[in-house]
């Protein structure tokens, strides 16, 4: 999949500068970030080639998971460096608010913080382990919410593979989207 949609770097919108996470997308749908804005698009920004489909997995984990009756239509890859990091931010791109976003990691653990709905309420921090499945909905779905740090990965057991394509010390998040309104 990251061979059809290669991971890009982001820009701010109006300033143009580079996020430290790299992105891609699979699924109908894609979340897209540069100078022009913040927005879902069906193509890749480089390549122009649509995305991939949505894996099964992904569809089976939406299914288990977000208890709403419609599929997903965009999951967003984020890839972080060791030293990458994400803001705090509200996920307020999608027109459908009522469905969750499910978010899966991978690969190395990171320090999230989650707030309110406002700004400048207060904040805690919890460990994101691989394999770590959140369901970010009701009023948890306008929370703010970023990535403060990549933690060390823990040493893999010899009964664990290593994720391919994912080099030792990165994470990947997956995020599971409903983008459009369904009524
Ligand atoms: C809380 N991703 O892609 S996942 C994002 O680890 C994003 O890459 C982070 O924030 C990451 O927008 C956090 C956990 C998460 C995802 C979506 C949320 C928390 C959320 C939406 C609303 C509230
Ligand atoms: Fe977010």
């Amino acid at each position: 999949m990251l061979a059809a949609a290669p991971p890009y770097t982001p820009r701010m919108p109006r300033t143009g500068k580079p996020f430290s996470v790299r992105m891609t997308n699979a699924g109908p749908l894609g979340w897209v970030s540069d100078a022009r804005g913040y927005r879902y698009q069906p193509e890749h920004p480089e390549t122009g080639a649509p995305w991939p489909s949505l894996p099964p997995t992904v569809l089976r984990a939406w299914a288990e998971l977000a208890g709403y009756p419609h599929p997903p239509e965009a999951c967003l890859i984020n890839l972080y460096a060791p030293d990458a990091r994400m803001g705090l931010h509200q996920d307020r791109d999608e027109a459908d608010l009522a469905a969750p976003v499910v978010s899966l990691s991978l690969g190395a653990p990171a320090l999230f913080r989650y707030g309110g709905t406002r700004r400048g309420d207060p904040t805690r921090s919890v460990r994101l382990q691989p394999g770590d499945a959140l369901v970010l909905g009701g009023a948890a779905r306008l929370a703010f919410h970023g990535i403060d740090r990549i933690l060390p990965e823990a040493d893999l057991l010899a009964s664990e593979p290593a994720l391919p394509s994912l080099p030792a010390g990165w994470r990947c998040n997956l995020t599971i989207r409903r983008v459009g309104r369904t009524t």
